[in-house]
């Protein structure tokens, strides 16, 4: 009886017999996606291959400490990259890689553990039961016969730290503290992880969440919360997209609220929306019915503007599941 080879063996195969490699994870990418991309991007090299790291979106500043991240690039300089792999990416569309790359290479492989969106790629690595991407990312390394450095530690501690709300959050596994322990012997700071990743603010984004706070709406008895960011406050605080990460939490923690939502419009015409949700509530659905996606307790989506419709759009759908 011949058994089929698993995913991570498809991959080291893969691994061994190609030599230009790109890493990317998803647009806009978080910590586990800026993590784990790294983690990849450092064992390639260690073995030996060419390997870029590519994000569009480029590395959030709050992840530039990550060893690798000044070598992170926009776009491939290869003529044609023989794998992609894309980490922590809920879906092809959502790659933060130019659709032409993923359509040209010989080989993509799909490491997530969302599970909203299909799979994709010629290998798919899916694991929702993982607390992070880097979660998976480790135990490919680890089959790999990669060392794991202590760039590689920081990469993959700071993946599943961010994941995990620095292991707040109830995907705070086991597995994922065993691994985050391993990775401290190996060279991983966590104060220091902590400090760059968690802590230090920008001036602006302290502001921004102060007017995000300034517009807080409550709703059905404070069951509902949410806040909206339009243009002129991202302009009065001097912020860019990207420093509404964490604002969200601030919401969630609010005591009474089942579920939260942080609405965006960066002056495009569409407003990014955010959800959070306390258990026995499920905002995936909700992000779904407007073409979005995540997971149970947290997801997004983007509808077209302007902010009141959005805003009375969703909060329909959200009074809906608190009632
Ligand atoms: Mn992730």
């Amino acid at each position: 009886m011949t058994t089929s080879p698993t995913p991570i063996e498809q991959i080291l195969t893969i691994i061994e017999q190609h030599r230009c490699f790109v890493v990317t994870g998803h647009e806009r990418p978080d910590g586990d996606a800026v993590g784990s991309t790294l983690a990849l991007w450092h064992a390639l090299r260690q073995l030996g291959r060419r390997v870029e790291c590519v994000l569009q979106s480029g590395v959030p500043r709050r992840y530039a400490f990550l060893p690798g991240a000044a070598s992170v690039t926009p776009r491939t300089a290869m003529a044609q990259p023989q794998v992609v792999i894309v980490a922590d990416c809920d879906g092809v569309h959502r790659a933060d890689i130019s659709p032409e790359v993923l359509r040209q290479a010989e080989q993509v492989i799909d490491i997530d553990h969302h599970g909203m969106n299909p799979p994709f790629g010629h290998v798919a690595y899916v694991d929702t039961g993982a607390c992070a991407a880097g979660e998976l990312v480790h135990r490919l390394l680890t089959a790999a016969d990669v060392t794991i450095d202590g760039d590689i530690a920081t990469c993959l501690y700071c993946a599943i730290a961010a994941d995990t709300g620095f292991f707040r959050f109830r995907n705070t596994s086991r597995e994922a503290l065993a691994i985050c322990a391993e990775l401290v012997a190996a060279g991983a700071d966590p104060h220091y992880i902590a400090r760059r990743a968690a802590e230090l603010q920008p001036i602006s984004s302290v502001l921004l969440l102060g007017r995000a706070l300034a517009n807080i709406q409550v709703i059905a008895d404070g069951s509902i919360i949410t806040a909206c960011l339009l243009p002129e406050d991202f302009a009065a605080a001097a912020a860019g997209a990207e420093e509404t990460e964490g604002i969200i939490d601030r919401l969630k923690f609010i005591e009474g609220a089942r579920v939260v939502a942080l609405f965006r419009d960066e002056g495009r015409g569409e407003i990014r929306v955010s959800l959070r949700a306390a258990r026995g509530v499920n905002v995936s659905r909700i992000a779904q019915k407007f073409g979005g996606g995540g997971h149970e307790a947290a997801a997004g989506c983007t509808i077209r503007g302007p902010m009141k419709d959005a805003h009375t759009a969703v909060v329909q759908e959200l009074r809906a599941v608190v009632v």
